[in-house]
């Protein structure tokens, strides 16, 4: 067989090219690329094999693929997507899987960024890539990073995260005995709660133990659906281990792990004072002129990894004491619209013998 595709774009654009799949036989049925219409170009490439080859970038605006094979062996063939580009532009670097992508401008001079998933790690190619010029082409400095799943198990010491089991977000794998410790700082304890949790019925079991390893005292063993809603740790160890038989498998669980309260906010219309989560840490609030802060009392972190009391708000109140040689003051739900029926008063105070100009 003997197969010709033409990719043709705008002129003055140029073509990029995906391998997602690609398997034929060796040697004797190929893939050729080549830049069409630009005389004196080797091709881009000549492929065979079931190595998947690199992505590719064309010279011009357009692109010419020629598929031979052979009277005898065949293979799956190949799946390519394409994508087109400006001359001073980059090719689209994509989003890696389980991964965001920051940064949606592909000019020369122009840089992205990646960061994988919560319970996701980078592997190969670069968190941060810039589109440069290189020997006349234009082109990323290295390549978009991939996000794979964590491993099984390992030691962790990050003041937040996730735990997945291997093979998420699909099923988890035959045969694990995955095992993690979480480890806090001296004096810290440590929470975990279950966002999901779903296991083969008495065969594959997570287990949670109150200290560094797997002789520290059992908090619980848990398998299919029955699992609570969060745990914590008396000392700032805490030991996980799923094990799992050699059939049948599930979603498995998606695990936070914290050893702080989670950040409480700001109210609208204010500010908070203090960027610290930690257990038995404070942080406070005010609120924006005119407004009145609900509750005056410090949010406090508590042992169980839960703030105090509520975060407060700051209100536009019906009167009040103002004092101060300038102020604002704002009608009852300012910005919102104001009730019905209302009767505010304010008492404005300033120091003797100044008068009072309300702009
Ligand atoms: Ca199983």
């Amino acid at each position: 067989m003997n197969c010709v595709w033409l990719i043709i774009s705008e002129p003055g654009s140029r073509i990029h090219l995906i391998f997602n799949d690609f398997d034929v036989e060796p040697q004797f049925d190929y893939l050729t690329v080549k830049d069409d219409g630009i005389s004196d170009l080797p091709p881009l490439g000549t492929f065979s094999g079931n190595e998947v080859p690199s992505q590719l970038a064309s010279s011009g605006h357009i692109v010419r693929l020629e598929f031979q094979s052979d009277h005898s062996t065949t293979g799956r063939g190949f799946n390519i997507t394409y994508t087109t580009f400006g001359q001073n532009e980059c090719h689209d670097p994509g989003i890696p899987i389980n991964g965001r992508r920051f940064g949606d401008r592909f000019l020369l001079g122009s840089s992205v960024s990646f960061h994988c998933d919560d319970g996701f790690v980078k592997t190969q190619g670069s968190e941060s890539i810039t589109c440069i010029m290189q020997d006349g082409n234009v082109v990323w400095n290295k390549y978009t990073c991939f996000c794979l799943p964590a491993p099984c198990g390992g030691h962790l010491t990050s003041s937040s995260g996730v735990i997945l089991p291997p093979g998420w977000p699909g099923y988890y794998k035959d045969s694990l005995n995955c095992e993690w410790v979480i480890e806090a700082r001296p004096g810290h304890s440590i929470k975990i709660t279950f966002d999901r949790f779903q296991t083969e019925v008495n065969y594959d079991t997570l287990e949670v133990r109150d200290g560094p390893a797997n002789s520290s005292p059992l908090i619980g063993e848990y398998h299919g659906t029955q699992a609570p809603q969060f745990l914590i740790s008396t000392g700032n160890y805490m030991y996980l281990l799923f094990t799992t038989d050699n059939s049948r498998s599930s979603v498995g669980f998606l695990i936070h792990y914290e050893n702080s309260c989670l950040d409480p906010g700001i109210p609208v219309n204010g500010h908070r004072h203090g960027n610290n989560f930690n257990i038995r840490s404070t942080v406070t609030f005010s609120c924006d002129p005119g407004y009145t802060l609900s509750d005056e009392e410090p949010l406090i972190c508590e042992r169980n990894h839960q703030w105090n009391h509520a975060l407060p708000s700051c209100d536009a109140l019906c009167g009040g004491y103002i004092h101060g040689k300038s102020g604002t003051v704002l009608s009852p739900g300012f910005p919102d619209f104001y009730p019905n029926s209302l009767n505010c008063t304010w008492t404005i105070e300033v120091s003797h013998g100044k008068g009072k100009n309300l702009i």
